[in-house]
């Protein structure tokens, strides 16, 4: 009998797909992304990093979400930004990454965004955001590097992006630097507007 190979980022996907089919808010998804972190370090073949900015590498898409492996230099962060209506759970893997919180201008109207809230999410952990909760901006804390498997549903294609001195807002186009392990070609393009 052959020896059964292992592919437990595959296997975690396929479980992932299931959870959505049986129930659309994935109420699961935060415990099993964090047995995964726990358990295995198979995401590390998805792991890049770029001197510009915070790599965004797809390892996993389909009509119910998409998997992503966000690699984060010492000092490089996100903009303040939404999730498009889509629920974001964020598992952390290596090092230890802070998200601030930020309440979205109210009426339409614009002005300077105000920080309600910072947390450190230490590896292993898995937080959650989407819009009725709060915009965020996220980096790794200070001094270090960090590594972060972030689940989408459904996916995202854009977001919006804010101006934290206005409150003005960009729609941006999200880009991949690298696919199923492939660089794309988008170094030092976080956000294509
Ligand atoms: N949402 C950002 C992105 O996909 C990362 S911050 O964590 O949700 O680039
Ligand atoms: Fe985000």
């Amino acid at each position: 009998m052959g020896q059964l190979k292992t592919d437990p980022i595959a296997e975690l996907q396929r479980a992932l797909f299931q959870e959505f089919e049986r129930d659309a808010r994935g109420s699961r998804v935060a415990r099993m992304l964090g047995e995964y972190a726990a358990a295995h370090d198979d995401w590390k073949r998805f792991a890049l990093f770029d001197p510009q900015v915070y790599t965004r590498n797809l390892v996993g898409r389909n009509e119910h979400f998409e998997m992503l492996l966000l690699c984060w230099n010492v000092g490089q962060q996100s903009p303040i930004h939404n999730h498009a209506g889509q629920n974001c759970w964020m598992g952390v893997m290596e090092g230890e990454i802070e998200e601030t919180l930020f309440a979205p201008p109210q009426g339409g109207r614009a002005g300077p965004l105000v920080p309600t809230h910072t947390r450190v999410h230490l590896a292993g952990k898995v937080g959650f955001i989407n819009d009725d909760i709060a915009l965020h901006r996220v980096r790794p804390v200070t001094g270090q590097r960090g590594i972060s498997l972030h689940l989408y549903s459904k996916p995202i294609d854009e977001c919006n992006v804010y101006d934290e001195a206005s409150g003005c807002i960009v729609s941006s186009r999200l880009v991949y630097h690298s696919v199923e392990g492939i660089a794309t070609g988008n170094a030092g393009a976080v956000l294509r507007r």
